[in-house]
């Protein structure tokens, strides 16, 4: 008989040793795992990565004609107007939603100015408290709320709201109906 303290002992270290035994294969398959984790952590950065890009750039729309003018209905533009905003929105943009000029600061379908309207940093600001990054977008809600608010402005200055856009006097002061044709 020995010692039970020692032979607990013993056993202890058995089995410590025993479970470290078969632990060390494991190590390998732990090691694979990381790896492929890594690897699986690495794919799915470059996959978020290019859909990122993907996404980025293709923000850029070019509306369809029609498209712009159920677009402007919707936002309760009367009918009448409807085909001169086309045009001028056509020899502003055509059309292009990411249009900008970066000479005069305008941006969007409507080519809205940067200097009175919209505000070129982060927080929304000037006439129309809007970023003119948000009269880049797909969402022409807010540039039609604001082509409104600029054409009523002009229209009290001048008696023509259109008159705030230089095309309007080139190009669009004519019969413009051909711009809706098919449209409604
Ligand atoms: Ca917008």
């Amino acid at each position: 008989m020995g010692n039970p303290d020692l032979l607990e002992d013993l056993d202890q270290r058995i089995w410590i040793s025993s479970k470290i035994r078969i632990r060390e294969p494991d190590l390998r398959s732990v090691e694979s795992f990381v790896n492929r984790t890594y690897k699986m952590v690495h794919y799915e950065i470059l996959t978020f990565t290019v859909l990122s890009l993907v996404l980025t750039f293709s923000e850029g729309k070019v509306f369809g004609r029609c498209e712009l003018a159920k677009k402007l209905l919707q936002n309760n533009v009367p009918k009448n107007q409807i085909p001169t905003w086309l045009c001028i929105a056509k020899h502003e943009s055509g059309y292009d939603n990411t249009k900008i000029n970066w000479q005069t600061g305008d941006h969007g379908v409507f080519q809205i100015s940067q200097i009175y309207w919209c505000s070129t940093d982060n927080q929304p600001g000037k006439a129309c408290q809007s970023t003119c990054a948000s009269f880049r977008d797909e969402n022409l809600n807010n540039d039609i709320a604001c082509v409104r608010k600029i054409y009523e402005e002009h229209q009290r200055l001048s008696g023509n709201g259109f008159n705030a856009w230089t095309v309007y006097s080139q190009s669009c002061k004519g019969d413009n109906s051909q711009y809706v044709k098919g449209c409604f």
